[in-house]
């Protein structure tokens, strides 16, 4: 194998808006996506430059300067140094301060087709990222390898996992930055583990050198960058933000109708129930049991009935038999993956034998999309792909199978967000105006467009828990905000202690799902014992309550980027105890949120509280921020506190999303000495209206100096399904004196007051 260097600088050319730099060995193109975007993409040969994650364009103009030995490109937020010779690329802040540099010795290079870039390590240097990863929130002295795979029973160490996001954020001298190395072949990162602290390192088994340098000087515009470059989720359908219930598998429409009558009658809320391998007959996907699911759409219509929805699993895996429809179809139209002498390639999973759909080709996406009538006509409205890394019972697909014309190694990492693609670019077409819930296994960078992910199969036992925390905080700076982990662990029998500190930690969850393995212990709410199930049912009941906050945080993140769960890392970036190991699982679920994850053999925990004030949830009990406090965590008593002076939107407690609860809007104010303002956001959550302007957004204004409080004029045209607002202040010594209506001040005597929502008329209530 031979290394090769990148070598010197022997032509420098402009076409448009790309700056060409050619060397001996290769050629390096770099684009201005924004200011604070610069693309680097260094290549041998001339690829053909497609990329599934990113969605946007550069930006049509490109200005650079060249001195004897450098040239300099300046957007004015972000400056790019380009060392000649050898070809260096060095980033600074628009102000000169240096924010990363190649490594000046061996900058880019190849061995045989892999492609490396070394670069600085800043002493103090710190790196958050990398989606789907497991170890520490700081991987500073971290190796890792991106190669999606099927990991039933990993551990708290295991890598890869399943899904792949080659993006992460450098954190040094108080300075920000971001890399997103897109590249889909089996890629590596080293952030100093190897190097005995000399440098750090990425590269790939081939492909370019191609990556996005995010230069903006903060993780959350980093992360509003970064998903503005590879999409926004859209708003989710609210039901899928309810409690959910999974199993491998209910074996039958009888037992699930059971399963679903219990939560009613138990009075649990919960919205989604699903349907694992086991409805289908022989595993064929797009079929149903004949036996134990004889009538799906009376089946599906009970569960409506009862307020739920459902939602199948679907995996890639077709199973070769002549008379299978989607066999036969697949077959005639050649929509499988092949050996290079176009014999399909055979697999075995669940069904048997299978064939694997080329997801990569859109005529096949069509055709498996097209599919899902079978599941949408008898009224499915959400789709779970699972085994899409591709698994083959946990064997590496032969390197020579082909993906149109892909070979697997080049594409293998993106398969399965192909997948989700299809499925829900499928599925919204014929649910019409409906939003299709789906979820997927397998991921790559901008699998935030189609699809919500969880972490796959984890275990029942407290570091996992604390896993998942992490893995889902992760998978939030990479732009997933829909994440859920298997709430109770997947493999295993949790204690029921551990069952209930794991469902608390679950209405903090994005999506909130318990799921668990063949074989194991029922997992129901009501399994437990009466005690517990009273702890499960009220934490449950919590989530309910929080839903208008939540579905606001969605919005957030359709909007933004930023994540419904954010490691603390986002907002306090510079505080080095939020890297500390004992605090790293916390997170903040939304604004306002501080949670803070505790093994079920724990019943008191150190809680570090970044600077300011705060309120624990439960006691309205005020902490001094800045100082880790040790405070009481029972079981039926998770430790959430609120940050001073935010606004949290909650309702009653309702058994689904469906219901429409009592029709009041409680806005609770959190007393803070700083002003602060909250976007409340509502719409049908279901359709996509809201993208037409029916939805109903509202600016909330708390100021403790002018002692107001200022709910601004709504916007947009959907009518809110409350009725009141309530307002509930919480930690105010001093009366609030007055309370601004879209700009009508209302004198308020004492602390709640309740209006009308009906924008005309305002009445307080005592
Ligand atoms: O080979 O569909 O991660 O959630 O229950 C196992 C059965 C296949 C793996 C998924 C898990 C699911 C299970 N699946």
């Amino acid at each position: 194998m031979q290394t090769e260097i990148l070598g010197n600088t022997e032509n420098i050319s402009k076409q448009g808006n790309v700056l060409i730099i050619k060397t001996k060995e290769a050629e390096a193109r770099i684009w201005i996506y924004s200011p604070t975007i610069i693309r680097v993409n260094i290549s041998r040969q001339h690829n053909a430059d497609t990329s599934f994650a990113v969605i946007q364009n550069p930006a049509k103009k490109l200005d650079y300067t060249e001195t004897a030995k450098q040239l300099l490109i300046n957007t004015g937020a972000l400056k790019l140094e380009i060392n000649k010779s050898p070809l260096r690329f060095n980033f600074y802040t628009a102000d000169g301060k240096e924010l990363s540099q190649d490594d000046a010795r061996f900058g880019v290079n190849w061995q045989g087709t892999r492609v490396i870039n070394y670069r600085k390590l800043y002493k103090d240097e710190k790196f958050i990222g990398l989606g789907e990863k497991t170890g520490d929130l700081n991987r500073r002295g971290s190796s890792y390898v991106n190669w999606n795979s099927d990991v039933p029973d990993h551990n708290p160490k295991s890598d890869p996992l399943y899904e792949t996001f080659p993006f992460f954020v450098g954190l040094h001298g108080g300075l920000t930055y971001g890399l997103f190395f897109d590249n889909t072949h089996k890629s590596y990162f080293d952030f100093g583990a190897s190097t005995d602290d000399t440098m750090s390192w990425f590269g790939a088994d081939a492909g370019d050198m191609n990556y996005y340098f995010f230069g903006a000087q903060s993780v959350s515009q980093i992360i509003e960058d970064y998903t503005w470059l590879t999409g926004r989720m859209e708003m989710p359908p609210l039901w899928s933000l309810g409690y959910q219930q999974c199993r491998w598998s209910y074996m039958s429409a009888a037992e699930i109708l059971d399963i679903a009558e219990n939560f009613r009658k138990e009075k649990i809320p919960a919205d989604v129930m699903y349907c694992d391998i086991d409805y289908m007959d022989q595993y064929k996907i797009f079929t149903w049991n004949k036996e134990t699911f004889p009538n799906p759409k009376s089946f599906i219509d009970k569960l409506k009935a009862m307020n739920f929805h459902l939602v199948t699993i679907v995996d890639p895996g077709i199973k070769v038999e002549p008379g299978y429809k989607q066999y036969d179809e697949g077959v005639s139209k050649n929509y499988f993956a092949t050996y290079p002498d176009g014999e399909k390639y055979i697999g075995s999973v669940w069904p048997g034998r299978c064939h694997f759909p080329d997801f990569f080709r859109y005529d096949v996406r069509k055709w498996w999309g097209a599919s899902f009538t079978a599941l949408t006509e008898p009224g499915v409205e959400g789709f779970w792909n699972d085994m899409n890394e591709p698994a083959a019972w946990g064997q590496d697909i032969p390197w020579m199978v082909k993906f149109g014309n892909y070979y697997m190694p080049e594409v293998r990492n993106a398969y399965g967000m192909q997948m989700a693609k299809a499925t829900y670019e499928g599925t919204k077409k014929l649910l019409g105006n409906k939003r299709p819930f789906v979820l997927t296994r397998a991921a790559y960078s901008g699998t935030q467009r189609y699809s919500a992910v969880w972490t796959g199969d984890n275990s029942a036992y407290d570091a996992h828990m604390l896993l998942g925390q992490r893995l889902v905080n992760s998978l939030g700076i990479t732009g997933m905000s829909l994440v859920g982990v298997d709430i109770g662990g997947f493999s295993g029998d949790p204690t029921p202690e551990l069952m209930v500190r794991w469902n608390s930690l679950g209405v903090y969850t994005p999506m909130f799902r318990n799921h668990a393995m063949q074989g194991t212990k029922y997992r129901e709410p009501w399994r437990w014992g009466k005690e517990n199930e009273t702890i499960i049912k009220k934490d449950i009941e919590q989530r309910y309550k929080l839903l208008p906050y939540i579905y606001s945080a969605y919005y957030q993140s359709h909007q933004t980027g930023i994540p419904v769960s954010r490691t603390l890392a986002i907002n306090y970036t510079n505080d080095e105890n939020v890297f500390d190991v004992k605090y790293q699982n916390q997170f903040l679920f939304g604004d306002a949120l501080l949670v803070a994850p505790v093994e079920s053999t724990r019943f008191a925990e150190d809680v570090y509280l970044p600077a300011g004030e705060w309120y624990r949830l439960s006691t309205g009990e005020k902490f001094e921020g800045g100082k880790a406090v040790n405070v009481p965590a029972p079981l039926t008593d998770l430790p959430v506190f609120v940050k001073a002076g935010t606004i949290v939107p909650m309702q009653d407690v309702i058994q689904s999303t469906n219901e429409k609860g009592d029709g009041i809007l409680e806005l609770n104010v959190w007393y803070g000495k700083n002003a602060n303002s909250y976007v409340y956001y509502e719409d049908d959550g279901s359709s996509y209206d809201y993208q037409k302007g029916t939805y109903y957004k509202r600016s909330v204004h708390f100021d403790p100096l002018k002692n107001t409080i200022s709910l601004l004029a709504v916007e947009g045209s959907f009518a809110s399904k409350y009725t009141q607002i309530k307002l509930v202040l919480h930690g105010f010594d001093q009366k609030i004196k007055t309370v601004k209506v879209n700009g009508k001040a209302m004198k308020l005597a004492e602390g709640t007051g309740t209006f009308n929502n009906d924008n005309k008329t305002i009445k307080i209530e005592f």
